[in-house]
């Protein structure tokens, strides 16, 4: 027998499903910033964390909790718009599962069951942030972070990130490959695959890390090109975004949603970390690269595109905002999906034609103080002789 608290469970949860988002009055002209996330814990289905029999549940307790749901993946298909998230279990562990809506900006239903991967490698122990690639080839494919235990050394806390790949036609069915192999760098987060063949090749977006957390000798976003995706192997990486000191990538980088093709390059947004006395922060920044050659940077506006703000600061891991996924819809309309605090995704909205112009038209850091004065000041000037003259 079904639990009558289910049924009161299920109502409120209905309202949180069925609630309207709407913009909210932030204003930068670039994109809208959005009132509600639309994907939360409690999105997760209760079926997910509640065992619903009144025999073996008669208190109706939690069972299997969700923590949090994440960095998530985007693609839009026979018009509908969906997310494959990074849902984290009360047990730390992270998994993917689809999300459904009909405009992408509120009613993200979660499917059924969550994705249940091949397991090819027994030492995974988690796995994270798939970034959605809708290739040439006719595949989508599903990269992601697969980590686990670093044996190699006397830490309970040390692991060893690789890129894992899948790939499907409908979103339904997985077929998992096997993991990216980078012949030069040990560790690998972030690795998104660029959706055309590049020289004939397969093109991925790497972040070479010598160690877990830090990314060591890893100077920014790098790019390889692999042969055979089946066993994809890369042999040299390339730099294309690079950290740069005193800004927003110090710390790190990472590719994040998959490159937006425009006529004048690829449109990257990809995430940027500096260290502070508070800890990493994270935010959300863009840059543009050739159409001919996708690793070589043709623009770089100068500092953040999103920035953590408001209740957007705090969460299991305060001060981030991250994206691993965008749609661009057929009205050439921008769905820029963003995780805060690594505990929910939000959605910021702009048309092409305004991330064009902010990414081609937005001056570049000039690197020291004196000189972005300079910059701020030929701004001013010339804003305040048009008003004179108004
Ligand atoms: O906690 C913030 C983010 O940290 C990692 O990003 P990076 O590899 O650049 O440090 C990722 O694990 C990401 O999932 C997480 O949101």
């Amino acid at each position: 027998m079904i639990h009558e608290k289910y049924y009161e469970e299920l109502e409120k949860q209905k309202l949180l499903l069925e609630r309207k988002n709407q913009k909210t009055d932030f204003y930068n002209g670039i994109y809208e910033r959005y009132q509600y996330p639309v994907l939360t814990r409690e999105h997760a289905p209760l079926t997910w964390r509640y065992d619903l029999d009144k025999e073996t549940n008669p208190l109706f307790l939690e069972r299997l909790g969700i923590n949090a749901v994440m960095n998530a993946g985007a693609i839009l298909l026979n018009g509908k718009y969906y997310l494959v998230a990074r849902v984290e279990g009360n047990d730390r562990k992270s998994f993917f599962a689809v999300a459904e809506s009909e405009n992408g900006i509120d009613g993200f239903r979660f499917w059924d069951y969550p994705i249940l991967l091949e397991d090819i490698c027994k030492e995974e122990t988690n796995v994270y942030d798939m970034r959605l690639t809708k290739h040439e080839d006719g595949y989508i494919y599903g990269v992601f972070c697969s980590e686990s235990k670093d044996t190699a050394v006397d830490d309970l806390s040390a692991a060893v990130a690789v890129a894992g790949i899948v790939r499907t036609k409908d979103l339904k069915t997985w077929e998992r490959l096997p993991n990216l192999v980078t012949l030069h760098s040990p560790q690998q987060r972030n690795v998104v695959l660029h959706p055309e063949f590049v020289n004939g090749k397969y093109a991925f977006y790497t972040r070479p890390m010598d160690d877990f957390i830090e990314t060591g000798s890893g100077g920014g976003i790098g790019f390889g090109l692999c042969d055979d995706i089946c066993h994809a192997v890369i042999d040299e990486e390339k730099m294309t975004s690079l950290r740069k000191y005193h800004t927003i990538t110090e710390a790190k980088n990472g590719a994040g949603a998959t490159p937006i093709k425009t006529d004048k390059g690829w449109i990257h947004i990809a995430h940027g970390v500096r260290n502070t006395a508070a800890g990493l922060r994270y935010v959300i920044y863009a840059f543009a690269t050739d159409l001919k050659d996708p690793s070589k940077v043709i623009a770089e506006p100068s500092g953040l595109l999103i920035g953590p703000r408001g209740e957007e600061r705090i969460g299991d891991v305060s001060n981030v905002v991250f994206t691993n996924g965008a749609i661009v819809n057929e009205n050439n309309e921008v769905f820029l999906y963003y995780a805060s605090s690594d505990t929910r995704v939000h959605v910021a909205t702009m048309s092409l034609e305004r991330l064009m112009d902010y990414v081609f038209h937005t001056p570049e850091d000039p690197g020291r103080s004196t000189l972005c004065v300079e910059q701020r000041i030929e701004l001013i000037k010339k804003n305040l002789e048009l008003l004179a003259e108004a």
